[in-house]
């Protein structure tokens, strides 16, 4: 079986250990890293991601299948910079602050990565403004917030009103998600989008930016 199938079907299984010789091997060989992320790692994410979906495979699945993600795309990332394969997009993720709850924040970040995005990743407990001025020292077009608690959503509120505030709603969209979310909550507190999982994510992202 050819390398860049067997990186693919190794991150659907989830086996780190192997995405990551397979990858080596792969690069060992003068594969170009295009076709490494896109028709390995990135393929074979999707096939998770569609799977999730389908709730044909679940949680642990996905964060193992992540594991192996990186385990590949750790050793491409200098390659990539080298063959200039343009990210079609900055994206700054956090989740709110007051918020510990960080895996689906996690999630999306991976697939917005797998995607093609740049993350910038706060982690948790991210205060308002850390939100807009990182996205601004890194001219990221997006900014992601995460809440799961009914406590901490009104916190995402405070990062829309400052943006406006700043005037910068033409530089900075907002997409917002979390479990107690929706879509009419997104929209009430002025968010430019909502997304109900990763892979919605990503065909929201893309659509703010005009990529579609
Ligand atoms: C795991 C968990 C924890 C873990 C978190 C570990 C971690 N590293 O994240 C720990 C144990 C730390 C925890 C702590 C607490 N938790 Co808790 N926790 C959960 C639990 C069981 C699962 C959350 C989870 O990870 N789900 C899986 C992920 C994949 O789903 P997700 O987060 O929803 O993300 C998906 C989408 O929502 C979306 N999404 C998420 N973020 C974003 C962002 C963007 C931009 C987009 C587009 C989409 C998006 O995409 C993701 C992928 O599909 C939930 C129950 C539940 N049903 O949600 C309770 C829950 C959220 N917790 C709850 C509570 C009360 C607490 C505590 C207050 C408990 C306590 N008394 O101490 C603390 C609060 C800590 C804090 N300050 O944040 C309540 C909240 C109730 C409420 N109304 O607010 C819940 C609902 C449990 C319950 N039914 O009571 N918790």
């Amino acid at each position: 079986m050819d390398i860049i199938k067997q990186i693919s079907d190794n991150l659907q299984r989830g086996e780190d250990e192997e995405v990551y010789n397979f990858t080596r091997r792969a690069i060992e060989q003068n594969l170009p890293a295009k076709s490494i992320l896109d028709d390995g790692l990135i393929a074979g994410m999707s096939v998770v991601g569609e799977k999730f979906k389908a709730h044909e495979i679940f949680l642990p699945d996905v964060l193992l299948a992540a594991k192996a993600m990186y385990a590949g795309m750790d050793q491409l990332k200098p390659l990539m910079i080298k063959e200039g394969i343009p990210t079609i997009g900055k994206v700054v993720v956090g989740s709110v602050q007051g918020d510990l709850h960080d895996i689906g924040k996690n999630l999306v970040a991976i697939m917005l990565r797998g995607a093609g995005f740049e993350i910038i990743d706060l982690g948790n407990d991210v205060p308002p403004e850390k939100f807009i001025d990182t996205a601004l020292e890194n001219e990221a077009a997006v900014i992601g917030m995460s809440a799961l608690l009914t406590t901490t959503m009104p916190v995402m509120k405070k990062v829309v009103d400052l943006v406006k505030a700043r005037n910068l709603s033409d530089k900075v969209k907002i997409i917002v998600g979390g479990a107690p979310l929706t879509e009419d909550y997104a929209r009430q507190i002025g968010a430019d989008a909502y997304g109900f999982d990763g892979m919605n994510a990503v065909d929201k992202v893309k659509e703010l930016l005009g990529l579609h």
